[in-house]
């Protein structure tokens, strides 16, 4: 059985997870709130090794600098205490009321340089806290009337903002890198960057691209349909993964911020293998935070709230040992070799081959018997069934 979770597995959790109250919609809170430097103990104790935050999880919006600097030292006081590391911080450009028609992209000005003002002094705190990545999740970043909002603009006013906020962190030296985290809908009727490829297409157009990557969440990409473990594999080959989210999510619903492998069991234990085992044919890989950005269910209390911690760091375990029995299973390097899925690490062209080599070959073209070809199927069935038998312990 999986082994319980340590600080070498780098797990963290954002303290408004295990602090969410429970406010949905429909009904109010269900549970009291969680003073940060009890999740700070109560996650060390179960094992995590980093907690990250938005600025108003530590510090109350609109505190004055005095009480901000009493909610800072108490915070850092439990992080002492604890050892426990702050690898990510973000910002809250959602709760209040201001940000009703978003932050960096408010169709007020006024409201647009408030964002980034609350974003820059969050800043200062992440750099000094010793944090590497930045998360811009920009929730409220959208519409829900689309002549309400020239999506252009926003576009161009999302780039100035993260090109300022890039600039001031280099200028400042604070070291960060920043992590947009993409989401299709939910709070907006539509959200800008609504999914992974939407950001990395968004990066591609920024004076510091090299600073700016993604935080993606797995219920985020689900919500839109895409397959998340796809989507990190892209993020990775762009050189892109500065960051994950990792939850679950049953199908094209509200985003349930379920724990980690309480929804696509099979993408998570696909995600789990690429994370844990990199991509067969050894393309980038990641060995940031295993970071956990989940909700406890409404329904729970606080002994639900600490068994659903512990069980989003447990089914990451589970589905790394599920992983590393799938990869060291000879039937399945069998099956996996039969099903060619080494070979498309091969270049399709031979070294140096040029267009006139290529066309002298008649072995591609008119020598290929595609009937032949065509006639052999390729084993993924029998693959994915081991994979799946695997996954549900049925094997080794
Ligand atoms: C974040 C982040 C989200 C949102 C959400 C707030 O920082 O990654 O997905 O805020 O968790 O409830
Ligand atoms: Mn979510
Ligand atoms: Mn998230
Ligand atoms: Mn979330």
């Amino acid at each position: 059985m999986a082994a319980d979770p340590t600080r070498a597995d780098k797990f963290s959790f954002g303290l408004w997870t295990v602090g969410w109250q429970a406010r949905d919609p429909f009904g109010d809170a269900t549970r009291p709130p969680l003073d940060p430097v009890e999740s700070v103990h109560r996650l060390s104790d179960l094992g995590a090794y980093g907690v990250t935050f938005h600025d108003d999880d530590v510090i109350p919006f609109g505190s004055d600098d005095a009480s901000r600097a009493e909610h800072i030292a108490r915070f850092r006081k439990a992080l002492d205490e604890t050892g426990i590391v702050v690898p990510m911080v973000t910002t809250n450009l959602f709760t209040h009321p201001v940000f009703k028609d978003g932050g960096f992209t408010s169709n007020d000005r006024d409201v647009r340089r408030f964002a980034l003002r609350k974003v820059m002094r969050n800043m200062e705190l992440a750099a000094e806290l010793g944090a590497e990545t930045y998360v811009m999740w920009g929730g409220r970043e959208g519409s829900e009337y689309d002549s309400a909002k020239d999506v252009q603009a926003a576009l161009d006013r999302y780039r100035e903002s993260v090109d300022f906020l890039a600039q001031y962190s280099i200028d400042r030296g604070f070291g960060l890198r920043f992590a947009l985290e993409p989401k299709p809908n939910e709070p907006r009727g539509d959200i800008l960057l609504p999914t992974v490829g939407h950001a990395i297409a968004f990066i591609s157009s920024l004076e510091h691209a090299d600073l700016v990557g993604l935080n993606p969440e797995v219920g985020h990409e689900q919500m839109a349909g895409l397959n998340y473990a796809h989507g990190i594999a892209q993020a990775l080959w762009h050189g892109k993964l500065f960051h994950l989210d990792l939850n679950g999510q049953r199908g094209i619903k509200y985003d349930q911020d379920l724990v980690f492998g309480h929804g696509d069991l099979t993408n998570a234990f696909s995600l789990v293998d690429l994370i844990e085992h990199g991509a067969p044919g050894g393309g980038p890989s990641y060995t940031g935070p295993r970071h956990f950005d989940y909700k406890p269910s409404r329904t729970e209390d606080f002994d639900g709230v600490w068994a659903s911690a512990a069980a989003n760091m447990r089914m990451y375990l589970l589905l790394k040992e599920r992983a590393q029995a799938f990869r060291a299973d000879p039937e399945v390097q069998e099956a996996l070799a039969a099903s060619k899925v080494g070979e498309l690490s091969q270049p399709t062209l031979g070294t140096g081959e040029s267009y006139t080599d290529f066309l002298a070959d008649r072995a591609s073209y008119e020598d290929f018997d595609a009937d032949a070809v065509a006639e052999k199927g390729f084993g993924f069935v029998r693959l994915n069934q081991l994979a799946v038998e695997h996954l549900l312990g049925a094997r080794g």
